[in-house]
């Protein structure tokens, strides 16, 4: 089990969060990767570290676009178990809408637009195929479902008719600066972010506060910008090792639990996840850690 001596407040299939204090909890990545739809048995050395460095590096560049929960990476009530992984953040009141922008069409967006040329009530032009990049980059906004099941995509007109115009306006105008600020920098480093999701909440004055982790592979979709290719599925900057190995060699039947992952697929991939965090920071990766040694 955890060997975090704080009160539990959520989790999701590789997160977990605790409470610190009234105002402040414990954002914990852990090492477990998901892969179609699984988290599988076989963790990937430091993915943890890896995510946090980037989204705490992300906070920082974006903060003059949107004020970020991110209080501390080296506070003294983050326990030595989890230093490196864990973000001491401002605690929030949650806005329940997953603001999701998406720059290029696959996933569920580009069955959407199978369905009816539009994704979320944004119409798009026809001739796009998996992979495009869109004319301009769109909110597709999404509500969380229960633990294990996909969330449930919805239009801009129905986060405002639960929300107000006010909170989906300015939710909808804060994804897309912020995405697009992502994007560019990723994209200026040779990876594409395909699409990604933040979480907004609200201080107790009602000011919106970009939370959770931003612009990481968990949260978003990297592709290699030299093999992005429109017309068919594109290759996973961090998961395409563990997909090949899964649909290949390992015999895997899909509906089982999945195998454990050979030594070989885990150090490629905890490779493409350092790679990225350098590629996009322009920082070590061994810098970061010697910070919590
Ligand atoms: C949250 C208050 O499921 C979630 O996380 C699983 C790891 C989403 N979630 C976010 C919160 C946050 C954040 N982030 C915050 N700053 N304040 N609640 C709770 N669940």
């Amino acid at each position: 089990m955890s060997e975090i001596d704080l009160k539990h407040v959520a989790s999701g299939k590789v997160r977990d969060i605790y409470e610190v204090d009234d105002e402040h909890l414990l954002f914990v990545t852990s090492d477990r990767i998901s892969a179609y739809d699984y988290v599988l048995s076989t963790p990937i050395p430091d993915k943890g570290a890896i995510l946090t460095a980037l989204s705490t590096w992300w906070f920082e560049q974006l903060a003059d676009v949107v004020p970020n929960h991110l209080v501390s990476v080296d506070d003294d009530r983050i326990p030595t178990s989890a230093r490196g992984r864990s973000m001491l953040v401002r605690r929030l009141s949650m806005v329940p809408v997953e603001c999701v922008a998406r720059g290029y069409l696959t996933g569920s967006g580009l069955k959407e637009y199978a369905q009816g040329r539009a994704v979320c009530g944004v119409p798009l032009p026809d001739g796009l195929v998996d992979g495009s990049e869109l004319p301009h980059p769109i909110f597709t906004p999404a509500t969380k479902a229960e633990l294990g099941d996909h969330d449930e995509n919805v239009s801009y007109e129905q986060v405002a008719a639960s929300h107000g115009e006010q909170l989906a306006s300015r939710l909808r105008e804060l994804t897309l600066a912020v995405y697009s600020r992502g994007r560019d920098i990723a994209r200026r480093n040779g990876i594409i972010v395909a699409d990604t999701k933040f979480e907004f909440g609200r201080t107790p004055d009602g000011a919106l506060v970009l939370a959770d982790e931003v612009l990481t592979p968990d949260s978003s979709r990297f592709w290699p910008a030299d093999q992005w290719q429109p017309g068919r599925a594109q290759a996973s900057y961090d998961k395409q090792f563990v997909r090949d190995w899964l649909t290949g060699p390992s015999g895997w039947d899909q509906e089982s639990e999945p195998p454990a992952l050979p030594d070989d697929v885990v150090a490629a991939t905890r490779a493409k996840y350092v790679e990225a965090y350098e590629r996009i920071t322009g920082l070590r990766f061994d810098d970061w850690l010697a910070r919590f040694r």
